[in-house]
């Protein structure tokens, strides 16, 4: 192999993680995000071809170019993709050391929403597999939703030994690990490892280059939810650095049964210590039968649920309920109200980030603002250098150490 020659792998020891359909996969990766969704805008009543949504009145910023709110692009779905029948069983119990608004006066537990946001897209994660052997559910990152600004992926993951996602790169955005169930061991090539146990979290940033690898840990199934935020240009390059937070130490708030779980940004007048680079709020509610909630989310924010366990009523309190499984994009406004209208307790994340506005070149695990700094990217990958220097000599122990 030549640096004339473009690599048609990225010269990964065997067994690595294979091509997948979307183009995540490492060997061989060409698919590329230039200008990302670029469907003309659909028209002031279209709801995207569900007739069980309402139509979409406010703009929402999916894929702008700039700051400013631009017209919904949206992706339609593909009618005849391939269906998949594997299917994820119960997660586990929300993690129990929860604060209560007695220990907490004088926070606004209940705001008021001037314009409440409705769902305008909605879908449902099928599995899939990645990685060697796993099965996550792609929501965002799939061919119908390729990016949603400042969001890359969400898979939710299911994966047992010897299934996993052994040694692969990352450059120019960060993972973000959040487990359900069981636990992963990850270790990196500068040896920085650990384990991510059930209501753990990492916040990865990878910037301009980590090389890894993700592993269930122990006995049974590992479950969690892998996000992947994309960084700013002025962030792609940056050091890589981790935000480890153990279960017990997630700031949490129970009150008029809803309980929250502040991943980042903050609800219910308590706040991660979580540093996002790229603004974003990530929160993990639990609603029991008959508990409404209303959380405040900044006004340009692009925003989006995904439902967990249970079934809940988003935006309007006269739509249908959502199962679990299932991504719901959510529309302009201040807020998002939910209703537990169903016996079972209802649990979803909410997840929001302030769009970056900015081009999306991507190569499976790199992701950058143009085709040529993914050139160099792999040209880096591939000779080691600019902050790939110890992935020359370094094997995750699991794929038979140094
Ligand atoms: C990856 C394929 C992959 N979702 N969820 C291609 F599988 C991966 C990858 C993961 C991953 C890891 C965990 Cl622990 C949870 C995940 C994809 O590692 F990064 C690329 N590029
Ligand atoms: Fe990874």
């Amino acid at each position: 192999m030549t640096s004339t020659h473009r690599p048609r792998d990225l010269g990964l020891p065997k067994p690595r993680i294979k091509a997948t359909r979307d183009g995540q996969g490492f060997v061989p990766l060409t698919e590329k995000v230039k200008s990302p969704i670029t469907k003309p805008p659909q028209s002031p009543n279209s709801n995207g071809g569900d007739p069980k949504l309402p139509p979409i009145k406010a703009p929402l910023p999916l894929l702008s170019l700039s700051q400013s709110p631009q017209p919904i692009r949206l992706h339609l779905p593909l009618s005849n993709k391939k269906k998949q029948s594997q299917t994820i069983h119960g997660l586990s119990e929300f993690p129990s050391s929860v604060q209560t608004e007695d220990s907490m006066a004088e926070t606004e537990i209940s705001p008021v929403l001037q314009e409440p946001r409705h769902v305008v897209r909605k879908f449902q994660a099928r599995p899939q597999h990645e990685g060697d052997g796993a099965v996550v559910r792609r929501s965002i990152g799939r061919f119908e939703l390729k990016y949603f600004d400042p969001f890359l992926v969400l898979d939710e993951f299911s994966v047992a030994a010897p299934a996993g996602f052994p040694d692969h790169p990352h450059r120019g955005f960060e993972t973000v690990t959040y487990m359900l169930e069981g636990a992963v061991m990850h270790e990196d090539f500068e040896g920085h490892k650990g384990t991510i146990k059930a209501g753990d979290l990492q916040w990865m940033t990878a910037g301009r280059g980590i090389v890894h690898s993700e592993m269930p840990a122990g006995p049974g199934i590992s479950k969690g939810l892998q996000l992947w935020v994309n960084l700013s240009s002025t962030n792609k390059m940056i050091e890589p650095r981790y935000q480890e937070i153990q279960s017990s130490d997630i700031a949490c708030m129970a009150k008029d049964g809803v309980e929250v779980r502040v991943i980042a940004g903050e609800s219910m007048g308590v706040q991660s210590p979580v540093y996002t680079r790229t603004p974003t709020m990530y929160l993990d509610f639990k609603v029991r039968q008959s508990a409404h909630l209303r959380q405040p989310i900044p006004a340009t924010w692009n925003s989006f649920v995904y439902v967990l366990e249970g079934e809940g009523v988003f935006g309007s309190e006269r739509t249908a309920p959502v199962g679990p499984h299932h991504l719901l994009l959510l529309g302009q406004g201040d807020g998002l109200e939910v209703w537990n209208k169903c016996s079972k307790p209802l649990r979803f994340v909410l997840i929001g980030g302030e769009p970056l506005g900015e081009p999306v070149a991507q190569l499976g695990p790199f992701v950058m603002n143009t085709e040529e700094e993914i050139d160099r990217t792999i040209d880096d990958f591939q000779f080691y250098v600019n902050g790939f220097e110890k992935a020359k000599h370094w094997r995750s122990e699991g794929m038979g150490g140094l």
